[in-house]
Formats: C-alpha cells, sequence, structure tokens
C-alpha cells in the first residue's frame, strides 16, 4: 500500500506523542506508538519515563481487542530483541495487527532490519519511511548516539544586539527575558547533559538545573570541562550536587580542588580532550548534550565540526567595548548550517539551525 495523507496525519500523532519524553527515557529513545482501526485511534503508547516498557505494549494494551487487524504507526522500528522486555515486534505479532508503519529504522545492532523482518514473516504488511525526516529529527539524540559513538551536541547561545555573550568580569548578565529563560529551561529538560567550561561556571556560578513547576525532577546530568580542576568547592554547581549529579572533565592527572570536590559528592573522570568527553558521555548512554557556555567552549566544537544544532537567541541589549565576543551572531552565522525555524520568544529572537547534511545518518 502507498503512503498516503492518512498514514502522514497517524505518524504525526506518534512523533507528537514521543516528543512527550523527549530527554527522559534515556538510554533509550523516546518512541511513539498510535493504533488506529477504521480511521479511529483505539491505543496510544509512548516509551515510559525511564525506557521501559517500550511504547507499542503500551498501545497494544490500550487497544485490547481492537487492535486485531488494525494498523500500528511507530516512530522506529520495533523491536526485535530481548531485552528487559520481550520484543515488541513479536507482541505486535501476537496482538493480530495488520499493517505496520515505521517511520525510521532502528540501528542498534541488536535490531536493524530484524524486528521488521519478524513483522514480515508474520505477513504483517510493512510501510517504512513515514515522515522519516521528522521522526530523525526527534530521535536525533539516539540516533546521533548509535550512529557516531557520541550525543548530539546542541549550543545554545544568548547574544546581545552588539554580538556579545556576556561582560567580562561582571559574572552572570542577563541578555534575553524570562519567556527565553523559561524556553531555555524546557530544552535541558529534554536533553541528558548540559555542559559548561570553567570560565562560564567561575564567572556566572550557574545552577544549570531545570527550575521550572512540573520539570523540577527532568534536570539532566551536568558537566563541566574543567582541566586543572579548578571548580570552587563552595560553588552553586557543587552545592546541589546532592539532587544533581555532577560531573567534572578534567586532565589526566590534574589536581587542583580535585579532592576537595570529590569529598563534595562531585564525579571527576580523566578525559584527553573534549572528543574524549563526548564519547565517554555516549558510552554512559548519554544521546543529547546541550552546551551553554562559554565563548572558548562554543568555538572549540564548532571549529571541530562537533555541533549538531543551534538555537540562537538575539537580544535587544547591549553590553559595550568590555563584552565577551559570541562566535555566532545574527550576522555572523555558521557555515555549514540551515536555519530550521525563527520565532519569537517575548522580546527575544530565537533562531534553530541544524547542521549539514540535515542529518548526520543519511
Ligand atoms: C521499541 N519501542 O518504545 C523503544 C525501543 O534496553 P531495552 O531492552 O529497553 O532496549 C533498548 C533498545 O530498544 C534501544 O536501543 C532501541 O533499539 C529500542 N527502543 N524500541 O520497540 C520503544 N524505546
Ligand atoms: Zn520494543
Amino acid at each position: 500500500m502507498s503512503i498516503t495523507a492518512r498514514d502522514e496525519r497517524f505518524m504525526r500523532e506518534a512523533i507528537e506523542l514521543s516528543l512527550g519524553h523527549l530527554g527522559r527515557t534515556g538510554p533509550n529513545p523516546s518512541v511513539g506508538c498510535v493504533i488506529v482501526k477504521g480511521g479511529e485511534v483505539v491505543g496510544r503508547g509512548v516509551t515510559a519515563l525511564g525506557g521501559r516498557p517500550h511504547a507499542e505494549p503500551q498501545a497494544i494494551a490500550e487497544a485490547g481487542d481492537n487492535a486485531r487487524g488494525a494498523t500500528a504507526y511507530v516512530t522506529l522500528e520495533p523491536c526485535s530483541h530481548h531485552g528487559k522486555t520481550p520484543p515488541c515486534a513479536n507482541a505486535i505479532v501476537a496482538a493480530g495487527i495488520s499493517r505496520v508503519v515505521v517511520a525510521v529504522a532502528d540501528p542498534d545492532p541488536r535490531v536493524s532490519g530484524r524486528g521488521l523482518k519478524i513483522l514480515a514473516d508474520a505477513d504483517i504488511e510493512v510501510t517504512i519511511g513515514v515522515l522519516q525526516k521528522d521522526a530523525r529529527r526527534a530521535m536525533g539524540g539516539y540516533l546521533t548516539r548509535q550512529t557516531k559513538g557520541r550525543p548530539q551536541v546542541t549550543l545554545k547561545l544568548a547574544v546581545s544586539a552588539d554580538g556579545m555573550l556576556g561582560r567580562k568580569g561582571a559574572g552572570q548578565v542577563a541578555i534575553t527575558g524570562s519567556e527565553a529563560r523559561e524556553a531555555v529551561h524546557r530544552l535541558r529538560a529534554e536533553c541528558d547533559a548540559i555542559l559548561v567550561g570553567i570560565g562560564t561556571a567561575l564567572a556566572d556560578d550557574p545552577e544549570l538545573t531545570v527550575r521550572l513547576p512540573g520539570l523540577e525532577t527532568a534536570s539532566p546530568l551536568r558537566v563541566v570541562l574543567d582541566r586543572r580542576a579548578e571548580l570552587q568547592p563552595g560553588s552553586k554547581l557543587v552545592a546541589g550536587v546532592g539532587r544533581v549529579p555532577l560531573l567534572l572533565a578534567i586532565s589526566p592527572g590534574a589536581n587542583g580542588n580535585r579532592k576537595a570536590l570529590e569529598e563534595r559528592g562531585v564525579e571527576t573522570v580523566e578525559v584527553a580532550g573534549i572528543e574524549d568527553l563526548l564519547s565517554l558521555l555516549a558510552q554512559r548512554g548519554i544521546s543529547s548534550l546541550m552546551v551553554e557556555g562559554g565563548a572558548r567552549v562554543a568555538s572549540d566544537l564548532l571549529a571541530r565540526g562537533l555541533v549538531d544544532r543551534i538555537h540562537l537567541y538575539d537580544a535587544a541589549m547591549t553590553i559595550g567595548p568590555d563584552g565577551i565576543a559570541s562566535p555566532i551572531t545574527a550576522t555572523r552565522l555558521p557555515a555549514g548550517f540551515v536555519r530550521l525555524e525563527t520565532r519569537n520568544v517575548g522580546a527575544d529572537r530565537l533562531q534553530i539551525f541544524e547542521r549539514l547534511p540535515a542529518s548526520a545518518w543519511v
């Protein structure tokens, strides 16, 4: 059967469902599943918080007897492996579903085409690739980790009208307004980890937590790139360790404040450089990393081609001559990126860029 507008409509619904748990199912991707019978949705599922159960068994349970002869729309190829839960492809066969529409094949070597084969061998009609681009975008973190062995990197920058990220020696400077702050906290909640350089950690004394009603428990791992272990044991980052973990990436053999920080519950890891840190994070199941500063870390990642997405906030305020210049501004955009979206967030303007080719796994 060819792809219809109806297929796209129901797949869109499955993608929307998946977005609801983005950043909270790691290391599993957040997958959406919609079961349709006679043009009506009879079951919905999304990968549960923490990663299990998977989306499909939940949708099948909701559909009950209606699953027989129905069509299932799933954003990712149903799994075929006996992991902590039985394979979703087998559950689909057992439920008597007669057609499965999938957006993206699963690159996980344990699945990778085997899920589709289980379905086809059971004479289920399989359609693959519906809204593939949108689903890839929704699962960008998972797909980047699986195919590149590093997390998807999102660089967030708040830039003044004169192209600055902050003021030298001034600590935190409010560049964007409260709506932008809220949007940034939501983005934090959707990522698995947040990274800043030691310069930003010392100058701003940030907390790097999600402070939005209802999302207080969605704060991701905080990571500081701190070659010489200079982070202050009395900093807000360290004070919050009991609630949200903090990982300090230091150079091999670095001492500095290491001991005092470790005594306060900070985990230290020795890495040779940023690439090393990214692969270590991926090995720990971190699929999406948000980079919040500062200028040096941002420039370094951009120069190494390690930035996948940019959220650029432009504000109307100016900093002046003692500012810290941003590597990217509204008039100095990065090469090799395509703009996906421009919108106003309160008084500020947000532009979202994605690296070309649009998906690293093409
Ligand atoms: C699905 N539906 O909702 C998700 C899937 O550790 P496990 O056993 O939970 O397996 C993790 C793998 O399951 C993950 O790498 C990916 O291949 C798949 N995720 N599959 O059928 C889902 N979240
Ligand atoms: Zn599964």
